[in-house]
C-alpha cells in the first residue's frame, strides 16, 4: 500500500477501533470494511502503534484499542474536538524554539484564523518583555493560536485577559480550589504561577495583520522539573492535585472555551465576561505596583474594564492601565 494511503487507512481504522475502547473488533470485519488483506492490517496496526497508541492484537483474530498516547500529536488533538474555528488546523511539533514564532511564520504564509501550533518542548520559549518561558519536555502544554480579528489594533490587548479567562475555567475543571487570574496574563493556583500567556500583535497603523496568542501551561511537572529560581513561584496542576492530568483533554477543553470567549470578545470585547473576570482576579482590591520599565506607579487595583485595562486608583484618580508593557506586583503597602 502507498504510504499516504496507509496513513489515511490507519487513521480511519483507529477511529473505528477506538469507538470500542477495551472491546475487541474482529480483524475479518476490519478487513472487509476497509478492503484490506492480512498483511495490510498488520502494517496498519504497526503504524498506529508507532504513533504511540496501545493496541492489542490477539491470536483469536481480534484487535483491541487500549489507550491513546500522552503525546501532543495532531490526530489526537483533533479527535473529538468540537470547535468550529479554533484548532481546525493543527501543526504539532516535537521541539521548536518557540511555538509563537512558528505560528507567526505560518500566519505570514497565509495559514487561516484558528490554526494552532503545539510542541512537546521549546528550546527558547518566550515570556513577555524578553523573558523566558521554561518548557520541559512532555509535561506541559506549549500552544500558539493564530487569530485574524477584524477589529482595530487598539482592541487587541484585551485578548490576553480573554484568554486568561478561558484558561482559568479549563484548569479549574480539573483542579478545583483556588485558580485565579493575575492580570493580565498569568494563571495562579494558590499564589503560584501555573500558566502564562504571551499575545503578540502583528499590525500596520490601523489594521491588524494577525495576532498570535501563546499559552504555556504547567501540567504534569514535578517539583524537580522547575529550575531553582522558579521552585517557589511556579507550580503545576499535578503538584496541586497530586495526580497526572490528561494534557490532550485539557487542551481540547481550553480550545473549546477559548472559541466561545473569542466569539463574545468580537461582539463587545470583555463586556459579557467582566463579572467572571472580576470574580477570579487576584489583583482587584489589592495595592499594586506597576512597572513599565520607564516608570513605576503604585495604587489600589479596583476594577478591569471591557478593554481589558486594569483600573488603578492613584491619588484619588482612576487610571486605566493597558496590559501590554507592564509587570505587576502585589505590594504589601497599606492603602
Ligand atoms: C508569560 O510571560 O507568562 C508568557 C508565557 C507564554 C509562554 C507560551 S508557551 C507557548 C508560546 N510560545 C512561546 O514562546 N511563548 C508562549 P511573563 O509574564 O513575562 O512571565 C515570564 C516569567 O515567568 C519568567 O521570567 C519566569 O520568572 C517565570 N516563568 C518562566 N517559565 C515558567 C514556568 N514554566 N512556569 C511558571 N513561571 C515561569
Amino acid at each position: 500500500m502507498h504510504l499516504l494511503d496507509l496513513e489515511q487507512t490507519a487513521e480511519a481504522v483507529l477511529l473505528r477501533i477506538r469507538k470500542k475502547q477495551n472491546k475487541p473488533v474482529s480483524i475479518s470485519s476490519l478487513a472487509k470494511e476497509f478492503k484490506l488483506d492480512e498483511s495490510n492490517i498488520a502494517a496498519v496496526v504497526k503504524l498506529i502503534r508507532s504513533w504511540g497508541y496501545r493496541v492489542k492484537k490477539r491470536r483469536t483474530g481480534d484487535i483491541i484499542f487500549v489507550a491513546a498516547p500522552d503525546s501532543m500529536i495532531a490526530i489526537e488533538i483533533s479527535h473529538s474536538l468540537k470547535t468550529r474555528l479554533i484548532g481546525r488546523r493543527v501543526f504539532a511539533f516535537q521541539s521548536v524554539r518557540s511555538t509563537n514564532d512558528i505560528a507567526a511564520q505560518l500566519a505570514q504564509q497565509g495559514e487561516p484564523e484558528g490554526t494552532i501550533v503545539t510542541a512537546e518542548t521549546q528550546t527558547s520559549g518566550k515570556g513577555r518583555l524578553g523573558r523566558k518561558w521554561h518548557s520541559p519536555s512532555r509535561s506541559g502544554i506549549y500552544l500558539s493560536i493564530i487569530l485574524r480579528p477584524k477589529f482595530r489594533p487598539e482592541n487587541a490587548p484585551g485578548l490576553s485577559v480573554m484568554t486568561a479567562l478561558a484558561l482559568r475555567d479549563a484548569i479549574h475543571v480539573i483542579c478545583p480550589g483556588e485558580v485565579r487570574i493575575k492580570w493580565p496574563n498569568d494563571i495562579l493556583i494558590g499564589e503560584k504561577k501555573t500558566a502564562g500567556i504571551l499575545t503578540e500583535l502583528y499590525a500596520e497603523q490601523d489594521k491588524i495583520n494577525f495576532v498570535v496568542v501563546g499559552v504555556g501551561i504547567n501540567v504534569n511537572m514535578k517539583a524537580e522539573e522547575f529550575p531553582q529560581e522558579l521552585r517557589y513561584t511556579a507550580t503545576s496542576i499535578r503538584r496541586a492535585t497530586k495526580r497526572r492530568a490528561d494534557r490532550i483533554q485539557l487542551l481540547r477543553s481550553f480550545l473549546t472555551r477559548f472559541e466561545k470567549e473569542y466569539d463574545r470578545y468580537r461582539k463587545d470585547q470583555l463586556a459579557g465576561s467582566l463579572k467572571r473576570i472580576r470574580r477570579y482576579s487576584s489583583l482587584i482590591g489589592n495595592t499594586v505596583s506597576l512597572n513599565s520599565g520607564r516608570q513605576t506607579i503604585s495604587g489600589k487595583a479596583v476594577d478591569i474594564d471591557k478593554s481589558g485595562a486594569l483600573i488603578v486608583v492613584v491619588d484619588g484618580k482612576r487610571i486605566p492601565v493597558s496590559g501590554g508593557e507592564v509587570s505587576v506586583v502585589k505590594t504589601p503597602l497599606p492603602d
